[in-house]
């Protein structure tokens, strides 16, 4: 899978290798390369441009790790915007209702009828579900024909009308008997068309408005490259389906389609077909595919201990500050910032000690670092490394520089006093204080 790809990123990264920092110009040729991987990957021209600007504008920010080579860090940067472009975190199914309905959508030959088979064999197996498979496929004998031979091999009852040619009736009825009979999951699968056409998409469209499945899922055949993920928009602009299904990455795809669709449709691959047979199924991970596109995984990691290794000295850098009664508002917005960076707020500002304390009573949203940060932007550089210095004619001038009222700066400076009394009783309590949370860069 994706051998071509990974080949060509790898030696688009050997470019790098003599240099000792990454600077604009030594990046270029890099990243010209990897665009052209991704191109002949297949990879939408816009996404693949999008990509390398990332990657660029990501590279050139990045501190300086005496520990790691540019050529590593890079690797470590293209695989983590790998992972992005792919949807960043792994997609769940959705399994709500009882029963659960899933509806398959996707042109002729794209696998929906085996995915059908594979995915009830799955949450079968897995998540102890009771499926009915319903044969929605009214066009060809051969299709309701195949489903039962598949519901047969994994032991899942198959619900079929062949007398009866409303897909929307059939799939109604089915989920009827799932409730009699105590199925609590729906799989419908339903007849493809050779190209995208109006009767096909209007029927689809009907049963989906008939059935409000839980999860409408779109199947593609991964080698079909740029046309997958022309497919995938036009079904998206008319299902808006919840998932993706990425079939035949067993074979010699060369990637594009898993790394442009969620770009292009804004909805995650949820899970991929690696062959014919009831078991080739994977939940889709955007990670541990980026892992396998570039075949780096000692690499990546290599980075992210650096990574560690350099927030731990930044940790002991503020720990010394604290420990002399130096962490002045400037370090305090540098703490923001990082917070910022890492996105979820609330969870992480509980994270840092003291910060999170000091600020459990505020609403933690962008709204309240907003505040605080105009106000603290708007202290001189004396103010900030000198907070004793805010007397009342300075906070009031504070205020109106920063658009906030004297009371929210009274507020905050409190706030700050409290924080900082608070990590110096938790340096002086625990001499050896252990780093302040990991700051990862991403
Ligand atoms: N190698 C490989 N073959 C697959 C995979 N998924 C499906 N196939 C094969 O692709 C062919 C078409 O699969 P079907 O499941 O019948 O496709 P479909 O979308 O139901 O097709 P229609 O019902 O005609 O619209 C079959 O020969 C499958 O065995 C896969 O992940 N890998
Ligand atoms: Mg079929």
């Amino acid at each position: 899978m994706f051998e071509n790809l990974s080949e060509r990123l790898d030696r688009s990264f050997k470019l790098l290798k003599g240099e000792g920092k990454i600077t604009e110009i030594n990046v270029a040729e890099t990243l010209k390369d990897v665009r052209r991987a991704l191109l002949d990957a297949d990879v939408n021209y816009k996404v693949a441009k999008q990509f390398t600007d990332t990657v660029k504008e990501k590279a050139l920010g990045q501190n300086v790790l005496t520990s790691v080579k540019p050529s590593q860090l890079m690797v470590k940067i293209v695989h983590d915007e790998l992972a992005t472009l792919m949807g960043g975190e792994t997609a769940e199914i959705n399994l709500q209702g009882n029963p659960s309905i899933i509806l398959m959508s996707g042109l002729q030959g794209s696998g929906k009828t085996t995915f059908t088979g594979k995915l009830a064999n799955m949450l079968k197996t897995k998540k102890g579900k009771k499926p009915l498979l319903v044969a929605a496929d009214v066009y060809r004998p051969a299709a309701i024909q195949q489903l039962h031979v598949l519901g047969e091999q994994i032991g899942v009852p198959v619900y079929s009308e062949p007398e009866n040619k409303n897909p929307v009736d059939i799939a109604l009825n089915a989920i009827k008997e799932a409730k009699t009979k105590g199925n609590d999951l729906v799989i419908v699968d339903t007849a493809g068309r050779l190209a995208i056409d109006e009767q096909m998409m209007q029927e689809i469209a009907a049963i989906k408005k008939a059935i409000q499945p839980d999860e409408t899922l779109f199947v593609v055949d991964a080698m079909t490259g740029q046309d997958a993920v022309n497919t995938a928009k036009e079904f998206n602009d008319r299902l808006d389906f919840n998932g993706v299904i990425l079939t035949k990455l067993d074979g010699d795809t060369r990637g594009g389609a898993a790394l442009s669709i969620r770009t292009v449709v804004d909805k995650p691959i949820k899970f991929v077909g690696t062959g014919e047979k009831m078991d080739a199924i994977d939940v889709f991970h955007p990670s541990r595919m980026a892992d396998r596109i570039l075949g780096m995984g000692d690499i990546v990691s290599l980075v992210e201990r650096a990574q560690e290794q350099y927030d731990e000295e930044e940790a002991k850098r503020l720990q010394k500050k604290i420990a002399k009664n130096q962490f002045d508002f400037n370090d305090f917005i540098g703490q923001i910032q990082q917070i910022k960076k890492m996105g979820n707020l609330k969870e992480l500002a509980s994270m840092i000690p003291g910060v999170g304390k000091a600020m459990k009573d505020i609403d933690i949203d962008d709204n309240a670092f907003k505040n605080i940060e105009a106000i603290i932007y708007s202290m001189t550089q004396a103010e900030r490394t000198n907070p004793e210095i805010l007397n009342g004619s300075r906070r009031q001038r504070i205020a109106k520089g920063s658009g906030t009222t004297v009371q929210e700066v009274n507020k905050l400076i409190k706030q700050f006093d409290e924080t900082r009394k608070m990590m110096r009783m938790m340096t002086a309590a625990k001499p050896g204080m252990k780093k302040l949370p990991n700051m990862k860069r991403r």
